[in-house]
């Protein structure tokens, strides 16, 4: 176990970028009718579905936890993760003040001019603070947009030195959102153990201790190029679950259903939550971890945040013995230091990551 600056065991980084340019700062100086071919993916346009985003479940997660309706929004829990890895987190009992300072408080983080972003800049051959992600070849097609990404629990894994200072509301906003965020999912994987048929207690203890960061995305416009660019690369969550925020109103987020690319339309006010690699393989492949892109919009940026929860580092990763019943392991079993391991030098390349870790292959 590595040991971070201030004692506590380091986060596990996933993908160690090497140096590119910052996006949102080319978006704004260069010519927007050219842009580097290393942005350009014919892809972005091929797939898409414009039909099916409003099939995507919805879980109430008041209704959840109320013991009169529990027992029918658990059975719609039961078939969003089994079914789409993916649904809409309404009614999740995050104060509307928490989820607005946060939105206000990452929009006029990204608003701030580039030098004074880069105070929070990754140290080389990190991937916490303001950068880039996933970037390990020079000649690998890049994403346009930027992130900021940091740990934020249990609070002995904060680097405090790469939380940023303004606005100065930012580092006790982050710290009360995380902790609400924590709460809900914990709330969501006790209910999601019971549709397992496991004891909540037992596979909360899991995932305890286990860290939270979060991965605050800046998406620039593109104006004459939209169609051939992409956010973020097609990949599916390498983590237990992840909680995303849409901060401002503009849509990008698609998920693969079907070998169709299908656009999310968020509720406002609503959680966006997916089931990561991780509990595919502790669940021996019954819940669903989903691939997922997102696209840019010609005239407006975009900003999103992801909160990703990962059981305890002592936790071995690979189907819980009780969940594979008789019937064979869909998946290897390794120490958390390995399954980093396998993440930490790929990029985001659609389920690579799962396909490592399939016995079947
Ligand atoms: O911005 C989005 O909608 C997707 C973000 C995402 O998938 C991530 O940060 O891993």
């Amino acid at each position: 176990m590595e040991v971070a600056e201030n004692g506590g065991p380091k986060l596990k980084l996933l993908g160690r970028p090497l140096p590119v340019d910052n996006v949102q700062a080319l978006a704004a100086s260069g010519d927007p009718g050219e842009i580097p071919q290393r942005y350009v993916r014919p892809e972005v346009m091929s797939d898409v579905d414009s039909a099916g985003a409003d099939d995507i479940p919805i879980v109430d997660l008041g209704r959840l936890t109320d013991l009169v309706s529990s027992a029918g929004e658990a059975a719609k829990l039961k078939m969003a993760c089994e079914e789409w890895g993916f649904f809409q987190l309404i009614n999740h009992g995050v104060a509307e003040e928490v989820m607005q300072s946060m939105k206000v408080d990452i929009e006029e983080f990204f608003q701030q001019p580039l030098e004074e972003k880069e105070a929070v800049a990754q140290p080389p051959g990190s991937i916490e603070g303001y950068g880039e992600a996933f970037v390990v070849s020079e000649d690998q097609k890049l994403d346009w947009g930027d992130m900021y990404f940091l740990g934020t629990r249990p609070v002995t894994f904060r680097n405090m030195g790469l939380w940023a200072t303004h606005p100065p509301t930012f580092r006790s906003t982050l710290d009360k959102y995380s902790l609400e965020l924590k709460k809900v999912t914990d709330c969501l994987l006790g209910a999601m153990a019971k549709n397992l048929g496991m004891q909540p207690e037992k596979f909360l203890d899991l995932f305890k201790n286990g860290v939270q960061s979060v991965r605050m995305n800046y998406y620039p416009p593109c104006p004459h190029h939209a169609d051939k660019v992409l956010g973020l690369s097609p990949h599916s969550d390498a983590v237990g679950l992840t909680l995303l925020l849409q901060v401002n109103q503009v849509q990008g987020l698609q998920i693969r259903r079907n070998g169709r690319w299908i656009a999310i339309k968020p509720i406002p006010g609503a959680l966006i939550v997916n089931v990561g690699d991780i509990l595919e393989i502790l669940s021996n492949g019954r819940y669903k971890s989903i691939e997922h892109r997102a696209i840019i919009n010609p005239q407006n940026e975009r900003m999103s945040v992801a909160a990703f929860h990962n059981p305890d580092y002592a936790v071995m990763i690979g189907p819980l013995p009780e969940l594979v019943e008789g019937g064979e392991a869909q998946y290897k079993t390794l120490s958390f230091d390995r399954y980093a391991s396998l993440i930490t030098s790929s990029k985001l390349d659609g389920k690579s990551l799962l396909d490592q870790m399939k016995l079947t292959n």
